[in-house]
This record gives structure tokens, sequence and C-alpha cells, in this order.
């Protein structure tokens, strides 16, 4: 009998992200919104996301196509004060990180925020955490000025701040895609990051990868 060499089973972020033949031309009424891709979250910061990195090349490709299509882009920084609940010292779960005017709270370099990019700073408050790029802000009111209607999300991370913005996108009544391949997990516990995808997905999210975008 011949030996048969197990086949790799795909991870389910690849199973629940659509296929990459499927297209989806970019429209008057989409924002791209970039997440948290500040030092802090990426390797070698307070609070690295594993693979982190891997998402600003993939966020510049993104970036290139909305702004090519002249449509608008919006990026969330995580804002602390020194003293923010969510610290350890506060008796939170986190190591602090993203403290604001500092250069952990600072974007990446290497991300390519087009000329008015609109800025988001959330969880600036010190008694209260705020992972949604939504909660506490005014994202909703200048979403709508402009005319949006689909969301397309990438950014950090998968498991809290691109979930959280996800639900409250769902609760909001838009139409909202997470970038499979432009999102990194923080995972505490392993498969988090898949499990917060599968829940968008439940929500009614549209998880695909951002080859499917199209001009
Ligand atoms: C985040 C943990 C703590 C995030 C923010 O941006 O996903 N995660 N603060
Ligand atoms: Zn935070």
């Amino acid at each position: 009998m011949e030996q048969r060499k197990a086949i790799a089973r795909p991870r389910p972020t690849e199973m629940m992200a659509v296929q990459p033949e499927y297209k989806i031309a970019l429209r008057p009424g989409d924002v791209l919104l970039v997440v948290d891709v500040q030092h802090d979250f990426l390797p070698g910061g307070a609070l690295g996301v594993k693979r982190g990195d891997e998402i600003i090349p993939v966020l510049n490709r993104c970036i290139a196509l909305f702004t090519a299509k002249t449509l608008p882009v919006f990026a969330s920084r995580d804002w602390h004060p020194p003293d923010h609940c969510s610290f350890r010292e506060q008796g939170g779960p986190w190591p602090v990180h993203c403290v604001q005017n500092t250069h952990g709270a600072e974007f990446s370099p290497d991300l390519r925020l087009p000329a008015g990019t609109g800025i988001i700073n959330k969880a600036g408050a010190r008694d209260s955490e705020a992972y949604s790029v939504f909660s506490g802000t005014d994202l909703d009111t200048r979403l709508r000025r402009a005319g949006v209607r689909r969301i397309f999300i990438g950014g950090l991370a998968t498991d809290y701040c691109v979930l959280n913005t996800a639900k409250d996108a769902h609760a909001l009544g838009y139409d909202y895609f997470v970038l499979t391949d432009a999102v990194r997990a923080v995972d505490v516990i392993p498969g988090d990051g898949d499990r917060a995808l599968e829940e968008m997905r439940r929500l009614g999210a549209h998880l695909i990868e951002s080859g499917a975008l199209a001009l």
C-alpha cells in the first residue's frame, strides 16, 4: 500500500475568506478604516502583536486603491493617558502601551497614510476602556457626513479593537468587511483571533482577502 502524506488542513481564517477570484469593486460610500497600527502593537512594542508588521504592506496596497478612487481613509490610535485603567499598575490586564504623545503611540512610519486621513483617537479617558473605534469618538458622525455605507476594516488587533469596532459597525447599521490578511490577533488564549473572526462573520461581517478589492 502506498503511504499518503497528510494533507495540510486549511486554517479557519483561510476557509472563511472568500475565494481570490471573487472581486469587490470599490465605489462611492466606501471607507478604509485602519485600526491602531502603532509602534506599541507591532513586534518589539509594549504590547507587540505577533506578525503584526506583516499587515503593513497589505494595508499600503489597500490605501493605494482607496486613494486611486478618491475614497476616504480613516486611521485610529489607541491614545491612553499615562494612568489608564487598562494598565496593570491600575489593576487592568495590559502593560503600559500607547500613551498619548509618546513614541509607542505613533503610527508606524512604514504605514503610508495619505494626506487628509481622518485621525481618530480613542480610549483617552482614564477610567474607561474603549476597544471600539466608535466608542466615545466622532467616527460615526464623520462617516455619515462623508456618506459612508461600507466600511473596510484592517489593523490591530483582531480579537480586541477590530472585533469591537465590527460589533459597533453592525449595531450602527453599516455594511462592513474585515480584510483577513490585514489583521493580526493578540491571541491571549490561542485561537482568540480565529474565534473573533467567526463571531464577526456570524454578525454579518464579510470576511475577504484584500486581493478581492478591485478598482
Ligand atoms: C488593543 C489591547 C489593548 C487593540 C488596545 O487596539 O486591539 N488591544 N488596547
Ligand atoms: Zn489599549
